[in-house]
């Protein structure tokens, strides 16, 4: 089983390149941004809790996020693998993540870390928020404040996988088939 985790900070290219990796690896693809913007859509309870922290660039509390994740592993168990977007963003949701995946004996194969320069993570989320319609890309202050949450609480899980000798890190910058390229030639020596 190939279990893919895709970091970087915000804008870093986390959603775009896993398109590329799922359609490569037939992998599924459980983006934690985008199980909590259809929760938000649906107008659901949890929905309204995250969208209070999301519209002004927090992360959400680990326990939403982690009980998002446990149930969409269970209601996949026969996957080839998965590829994990934006999740974990913190150490405690890189531990629940190691247990769950312990329970079925299918480690995480190796996090993929997008690294790629503050300016252009801003001018990529403003560009995006043109016509995302989404509050947290239309507002530099609220951009500023998802890049110092994930230097606070998501950077340290760099270290966490670097222990593991599972941290791989990733020039970010340059065209979307150019990353990943490079992407695909780190997978292919997990
Ligand atoms: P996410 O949905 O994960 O948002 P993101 O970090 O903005 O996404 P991503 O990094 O995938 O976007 P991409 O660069 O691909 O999270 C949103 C919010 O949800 C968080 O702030 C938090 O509140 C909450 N949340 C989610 N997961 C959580 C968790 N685990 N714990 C707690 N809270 C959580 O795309 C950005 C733009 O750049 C696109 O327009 C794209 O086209 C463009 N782009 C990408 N690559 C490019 C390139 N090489 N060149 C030019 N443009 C490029």
């Amino acid at each position: 089983m190939l279990n893919l985790v895709l970091f970087g900070p915000p804008g870093a290219g986390k959603g775009t390149q896993a398109d590329f990796l799922i359609e490569k690896y037939q992998l599924i693809h459980l983006s934690t941004g985008d199980l909590l913007r259809s929760q938000i859509a649906a107008e659901t309870a949890l929905g309204l809790e995250a969208k209070s922290y999301m519209d002004k660039g927090f992360l959400v509390p680990d326990s939403i996020v982690i009980e998002m994740i446990k149930s969409k592993l269970q209601e996949n168990k026969d996957a080839n693998g998965f590829i994990f977007d934006g999740f974990p963003r913190t150490v405690e949701q890189a531990i629940a993540l190691d247990k769950l995946l312990d329970e079925n004996e299918t480690p995480v194969s190796g996090m993929l870390c997008l690294e790629v320069e503050k300016q252009e993570l801003i001018d990529r989320l403003l560009s995006r928020g043109k016509t995302s319609g989404r509050p947290d890309d239309q507002d530099v202050s609220i951009i500023e404040n998802r890049i110092q949450e994930y230097n606070k609480k998501t950077m340290p899980l760099k270290d966490y996988y670097m222990a593991q000798n599972k941290c791989h890190k990733i020039h970010g910058m340059g065209s979307i088939d150019e990353i990943a390229q490079r992407l695909i030639d780190t997978v292919s020596v997990l």
